[in-house]
């Protein structure tokens, strides 16, 4: 029981002429019946039984296939609040707006109230949602996500303490569509599209956006990042937590697989997207995965990127916007094996190899529960979180990052992370390979003005009397010919061994404008057959290009005005004049 919360459903409920509630339980009786309604309506097709048990594929509306991030809106009573990095809209109007596109807006439809838990049950760390939606496919989706039901609902108990959230399909209408944060209330409000993180509340909506403010509040970190274990020969786990945009392999990374040469070295996965970050007692950095599941990129997953996630997604898994072939398997580009002759395409039509149309759409996902992963942290449900030792912040840089260095210190590293660039990619609706500033990869994701978030991390950092250490890496650096220098995948483990031996004091390092850089030899190059000049590349720190960064660093801090901290700007001018 509890009156606040049965009160805000029943307005809602109310305003929005629903036909019916359901209060959700996360039971399996409950998805099977859900999920029989969804085939019987279309929304799912049942796959494969043999080859993908439990498994059904879905597509999106063809409008409405990623973030749209023009049409997210901050809330905040101020708008430099919300500051340059945030869309922001008068609290009033969007409400004006809000109660008019909600107002009957699930006539006919049930209205599905989803308690769910970010983080794991019972941990000091979580924090409990409820988002209404009239979408089955979200109930769904955010049962695997998060920690769905009455689990979470036993967890609030009477308690006001939890985040609203009110999200309706409407008509997937483009041009009604809106997701709005309000986030001194705690609220968002999300119209019109069914997909990703426009619709699963839980994920950037909360555990992001409304999150960092909480964040900001309360002293501590809601971040873009993938927190993994690197796990040495000597049987020592080392924890690590990396921010790359959307689509720049996170999930990928999480889930490492060491190459052959390197025995008994592995790589443990704890999230692939988000972390909640709190200093421990003992002053160093604790992380927790408050998802539940993992919601990745489906095209160019295969046993040569990401085993851990083609085993992973061949049971209980939801596939949104991948193709779908005869014999009722998913399909998409890179994926292992054959290319089907005949396949019907993620708009549902038909599909040829060799023609003009991708198969399945770039941003296509599988949304697959975090059990399935063979390489899941047996810390995933640790109520007190891990340890973080290295924070690694990268993008997608084709010239000027080169492929790690190390930076000077707390400050230095926040800067790092600040001064982030990286080229866009199709998880959000808009030109795809345009370079921009993407602060700690939190671009579109940070509830908050980012000149007061750079100075949070500053904050943070005072707090930290055993901080992690913080890195930058670029694997997507490449050559005269346009190629990539660096293989990636599971051979990005070279570069964590060097990140690990430099949190150990072990590693080999050389001092350059912008950081320490691997000695020649001190990231193993063994068996991967690079030319010198690549190796010379990869570490590359070109002075033109540093300066020219710079100058853009500036232009890029330059719009915080007043919020930027004083810290920022004399990293800044420091990396100045080491350039010289
Ligand atoms: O659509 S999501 O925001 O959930 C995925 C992403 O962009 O990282
Ligand atoms: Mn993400």
């Amino acid at each position: 029981m509890n009156p606040t919360l049965e009160k805000w459903v029943a307005e809602i409920a109310a305003h929005t002429h629903a036909d019916r509630v359901h209060w959700c339980d996360g039971s399996e009786a409950e998805n099977r019946r859900l999920t029989a309604e969804m085939v019987q309506a279309g929304t799912f097709i049942p796959l494969n039984e043999k080859l993908y048990p439990g498994s059904y594929y879905s597509r999106s509306h063809a409008s409405d296939v990623a973030r749209t991030e023009h049409l997210t809106f901050i809330c905040s009573k101020s708008k430099d609040d919300a500051g340059p990095n945030n869309n922001w809209m008068d609290p009033a109007a969007a409400r004006t707006r809000l109660n008019q596109q909600f107002a009957g807006c699930m006539k006919g439809r049930t209205m599905y109230v989803v308690p769910y838990c970010m983080g794991p049950l019972g941990s000091k760390l979580s924090k409990i949602g409820i988002e209404i939606t009239d979408s089955p496919y979200v109930v769904a989706n955010m049962r695997i996500m998060t920690r769905m039901g009455k689990a979470a609902l036993d967890q609030l108990g009477a308690s006001t303490d939890f985040c609203r959230g009110v999200h309706s399909l409407g008509q997937l209408d483009p041009e009604t569509r809106i997701i709005a944060h309000f986030p001194e209330s705690r609220e968002i409000w999300s119209f019109g599209s069914g997909y990703g993180g426009n619709a699963l509340l839980g994920k950037k909506c909360f555990a992001l956006r409304i999150a960092s403010v909480q964040g900001r509040d309360e002293m501590w970190l809601a971040e873009h990042m993938l927190i993994l274990g690197l796990e040495s020969p000597t049987g020592q786990v080392t924890y690590m937590a990396a921010a790359f945009p959307s689509a720049c392999g996170k999930t990928n990374l999480a889930m490492l697989v060491p190459p052959e040469r390197f025995k008994g070295w592995k790589v443990w996965t704890v999230g692939d997207d988000i972390a909640w970050m709190r200093v421990g007692k003992d002053g160093r950095l604790w992380a927790i995965n408050p998802e539940a599941g993992f919601f990745g990129v489906a095209p160019g997953t295969s046993s040569k990127t990401n085993p851990n996630a083609m085993q992973m997604v061949k049971k209980n898994t939801i596939f949104t916007n991948v193709a779908l072939t005869d014999d009722l398997c998913p399909w998409w580009e890179g994926i292992d094996g054959p290319v089907p002759a005949h396949a019907k395409d993620w708009r549902g039509q038909d599909w040829k190899p060799n023609g003009p149309d991708k198969a399945a759409h770039p941003n296509s996902r599988f949304t697959v529960p975090a059990q399935n992963c063979a390489g899941l942290s047996p810390k995933f449900e640790d109520p007190e979180g891990v340890p973080i030792s290295a924070i690694i912040f990268g993008g997608r840089r084709a010239k000027t990052a080169p492929l790690v260095y190390e930076s000077r210190s707390w400050n230095h590293g926040v800067f790092v992370g600040a001064s982030m660039a990286s080229e866009t990619t199709a998880a959000a609706i808009g030109a795809v390979g345009v370079v921009r500033r993407d602060p700690m990869a939190m671009l579109p994701f940070c509830g908050y003005n980012m000149g007061d978030y750079f100075g949070h991390w500053v904050k943070m950092g005072k707090n930290l009397t055993q901080p992690p250490k913080i890195f930058h890496v670029n694997w997507f650096k490449t050559g005269a010919d346009g190629k990539f220098l660096w293989p990636g995948f599971g051979d990005n483990l070279r570069v964590l061994q060097w990140i690990l031996a430099r949190v150990e004091g072990r590693g080999e390092g050389q001092d350059t404008a912008i950081g320490a850089i691997p000695t020649p030899g001190a990231v193993d190059m063994g068996g991967l057959n690079l030319a010198d000049h690549s190796v010379q590349e990869l570490l590359e720190v070109n002075r033109a290009h540093w300066q020219e960064e710079a100058a853009g660093i500036g232009e890029h801090f330059a719009k915080f005005g007043a919020r930027l901290p004083a810290e920022m700007a004399q990293e800044l001018a420091a990396l100045k004049s080491r350039l010289g």
